[in-house]
């Protein structure tokens, strides 16, 4: 039996690939969801280690930052490569994934307006290396014969940008299937058919 409590407010954010990550693992968790008046009180702020969400808590442990939760996921449940070795090769794509997926954040929140059809547009030169470095798996994940957290976040990564712009994978056929197997899992599509999915916004400022 865990104990994993995800404490955020209502959007996938930050938490979409842990989230999918979770479901896919089979696993349960609590969800404390912090409206945006509760968080302008100030009082959980001053808690959290970074002064932001998400916390995540695992049987006492007590985590902030996103990357760390996904990472301490991937070796909790096994979702970090098959070696030493692979391990490492996760971190790094994972570190590559986390570039695109900051770059995106300060299009949607600073951005948006005067920028998104230039992000747009330079999406092929981030999107390019992820495509070369599935067509070398023959697996059809990134790193080795099994799942590991990069896919669930490169994965949620592709989903908000499918959501940008439909057609930008057009042009890569290796990340076009990565979806499209990511989206097969039973769990991963139980999970983007339910309402606990469905009905949150994928950014807090109601872009997308
Ligand atoms: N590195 C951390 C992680 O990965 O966990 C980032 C966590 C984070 O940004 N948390 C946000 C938060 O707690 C919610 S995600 N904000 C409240 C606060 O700071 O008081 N973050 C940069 C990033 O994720 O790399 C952002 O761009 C967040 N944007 C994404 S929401 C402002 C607005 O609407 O512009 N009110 C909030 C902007 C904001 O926090």
């Amino acid at each position: 039996m865990t104990g994993f409590t995800i404490t955020y407010f209502a959007v996938r954010g930050r938490c979409g690939a842990m989230r999918i990550m979770l479901s896919d693992q089979g696993q349960e968790w609590k969800e404390v969801v912090v409206t945006f008046d509760e968080w302008m009180k100030g009082d959980l702020k001053k808690t959290c280690v970074f002064g932001q969400l998400p916390k995540f808590e695992d049987n006492g442990l007590i985590l902030y930052q996103s990357n760390a939760i996904l990472r301490h996921l991937g070796r909790k449940l096994g979702a970090n490569g098959e070696t030493e070795r692979e391990a490492s090769l996760v971190d790094m794509v994972a570190e590559g994934v986390e570039e695109i997926r900051t770059k995106y954040l300060k299009m949607i929140y600073q951005e948006y307006e005067t920028g998104k059809d230039a992000y747009i547009k330079d999406l092929p030169n981030h999107f390019c290396k992820f495509e070369a470095i599935l067509v070398k798996n023959q697996s059809g994940f990134l790193v080795g014969n099994s799942i590991s957290y990069a896919d669930y976040s490169l994965f949620e990564v592709l989903l908000n940008h499918q959501v940008l712009s439909p057609t930008c994978l057009d042009s890569f056929p290796s990340l076009k299937k990565f979806v499209e197997m990511m989206s097969a899992r039973p769990k991963i599509k139980t999970f983007l058919q339910s309402d606990a999915y469905k009905k949150l916004p994928i950014n807090g400022n109601g872009k997308q």
